[in-house]
């Protein structure tokens, strides 16, 4: 209904009626009221007038295409822009396309995912207020060298994130940016490769902009950037932001990461100098994160001064979510 109620009102030039959407949609004027709050709580500014109705102020929420695409100068990605209302996964759409021969660069934008989609199977919570997209690379990489995609993709958003909002921004290694300790954009890369050839790379990427609540389970680790700054964000010029970014980031680390990305990135990551526990079979290790290799692993030294390098993972880190 708040769909409904949401497509009324971008139909609308003029300020339109309560009694009007209550007829129109066959709800009650009050049902109208409720739904009119929840689209202002998902970050629509609603103007409400007494015997004028409601009026769409903005909408910051939606995805436009040429406004993404306003001097939009990029080598590696968003020669193509794909810009869709709502699908199961960018990451599976995209896939769709790949397996019928999409080009590189290719990227999706969803304004709402149905089954969005985490590492080993989890969730991702995807409603209107956050951005969801995926890029598909074609490379000559070798598939060890993947990890590294998720890498470049968290450095660019974490550098977007920073210069946009102002937020202090972090890495959580491997695919998670965060501010203070929780999550605000997650990753997924994941591959089609025959043998030691890589067929193409997709990077799906969710970052959590006008978000104004999360499910229970997850509310206590979970923020947005409207939550951290009171501000709404307009999704299609911070888009462009982080596109801009990812592009950047992407030249350097498809060819050789420079040491000075190296070090920022380090300068970046909040695993870094924390003790963390890593599963591996039935054991856990526990140990403290040292140091990011050229390769982008993780090195832990455990408590008898063993050196492991992780690749990739579920690693747990102290203080943090
Ligand atoms: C991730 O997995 O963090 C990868 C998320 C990738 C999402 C993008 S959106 C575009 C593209 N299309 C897709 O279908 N996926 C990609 P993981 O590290 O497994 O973290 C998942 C966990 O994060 C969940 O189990 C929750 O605990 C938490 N979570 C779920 N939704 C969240 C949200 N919106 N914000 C913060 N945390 C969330």
């Amino acid at each position: 209904m708040k769909e409904k109620i949401l497509s009324a009102l971008r139909n609308s030039d003029d300020y339109i009626s309560g009694e009007t959407l209550s007829k129109k949609l066959g709800i009650t004027r009050s049902a109208v009221w409720k739904n009119i709050g929840q689209l202002k709580k998902d970050g629509y500014i609603i103007d409400s007038v007494t015997n004028k109705g409601y009026r769409l102020q903005n909408d910051f929420n939606m995805i436009a295409h040429e406004k993404v695409m306003k001097d939009f100068k990029c080598s590696n990605i968003g020669k193509k822009l794909i810009v869709l209302k709502s699908t199961d996964s960018t990451n599976n759409e995209l896939k769709r396309l790949a397996a019928i021969g999409e080009e590189s660069g290719t990227v999706i934008v969803s304004e709402v995912q149905t089954s969005g989609r985490g590492r080993f199977g989890r969730q991702w919570e995807s409603d209107k207020g956050g951005l969801y997209f995926s890029f598909l690379l074609r490379t000559d990489l070798p598939p060890s060298d993947i990890a590294s995609i998720t890498l470049a993709a968290g450095y660019a958003v974490c550098l977007a994130v920073r210069e946009y909002t102002g937020l202090d921004a972090r890495i959580k290694w491997p695919n998670d940016i965060i501010i203070e300790n929780r999550k605000l954009c997650g990753i997924l890369t994941e591959m089609s490769a025959q043998s030691d050839r890589l067929d193409y790379i997709i990077t799906g990427i969710g970052i959590n902009i006008n978000n104004t609540e999360f499910p229970d389970d997850i509310k206590h680790k979970a923020s947005s950037i409207l939550l951290e700054t009171n501000k709404i964000t307009d999704k299609s010029d911070f888009f462009r932001t982080v596109l801009t970014y990812i592009d950047r980031v992407l030249s350097s680390f498809l060819i050789s990461i420079s040491i000075d990305d190296m070090e920022n990135f380090k300068g970046l990551c909040a695993t870094l100098g924390r003790e963390v526990s890593v599963k591996r079979g039935d054991t856990v290790l526990t140990g403290i994160a040292k140091d990011i290799t050229p390769f982008g692993e993780l090195v832990i030294e455990t408590e008898n001064a063993q050196s492991i390098k992780l690749s990739s993972g579920e690693v747990t880190v102290q203080g943090i979510y």
